[in-house]
């Protein structure tokens, strides 16, 4: 038989984890989700309102459950997308590197957003679209993102493309570990509360 607090982390190691994409409208969400599930590049384009994937993610040989939900950021879905947000183990919150107002979005409404309903819920910060970037055109660079991070306290930066599938598995095992982390965390600080309270 487990003891307590052993028991509470085997619990948390089963229960899937919860990672939610949030982010600007045509940032390359569902492309992350879909392109990930297909193994092969997803790029059309359809908005999404809510969808959830279950899938699973392979971190040196451990397999992970993990229950991916694709949001909308349109005002009018405020209220759907926020109510989801409940027991979520880590954001993936994206711009696309073309797009500078999504990276300004990632600061005035993501991330207070983020910080106002699941305040510690960690964040991956991700620039979408790499592919697109040349040495001779002026998208965001990885230094613009990085320095993002830094400001906005998110748990990491990191870039992809859809069109490279290791690219986007690479995200996904990003905040996996992430919220590994942020699990182990939350029981661990609620055994303590437990044992203070006993
Ligand atoms: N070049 C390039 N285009 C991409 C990439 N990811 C997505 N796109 C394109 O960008 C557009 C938007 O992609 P989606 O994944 O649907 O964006 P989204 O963030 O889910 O959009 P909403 O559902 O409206 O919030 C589509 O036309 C995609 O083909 C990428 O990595 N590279
Ligand atoms: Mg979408």
């Amino acid at each position: 038989m487990l003891a307590n607090g052993n028991q509470n982390l085997a619990a948390a190691a089963t229960t899937p984890y919860k990672i939610m994409l949030v982010g600007d409208g045509m940032v390359g969400k569902t492309a992350i989700c879909k392109s990930y599930i297909r193994k092969t590049p997803y790029l059309s384009y359809q908005p999404t309102i809510s969808e959830t994937h279950e899938i699973t993610v392979s971190i040196y040989k451990n397999d992970y459950v993990v229950i991916l939900w694709d949001t909308n950021a349109g005002e009018e879905w405020n209220h759907l997308r926020i109510r989801d947000y409940n027991n979520t183990d880590c954001f993936i919150l994206c711009y696309a590197i073309d797009n500078p107002t999504s990276l300004s979005n990632v600061e005035t409404k993501w991330v207070p957003e983020l910080n106002q309903y699941c305040p510690n819920v960690p964040i991956l910060l991700v620039g979408t679209k790499t592919d697109i970037r040349t040495p001779s055109n002026r998208w965001i660079s990885e230094e613009e993102g990085d320095a993002l991070k830094v400001k906005v306290k998110a748990e990491a930066y990191i870039e992809c493309s859809s069109k490279s599938i290791a690219s986007i598995e690479g995200v996904l095992m990003r905040a996996v570990s992430i919220a590994e982390k942020y699990r182990q965390w939350k029981t661990q600080s609620s055994s303590r509360r437990l044992c203070t309270i006993l």
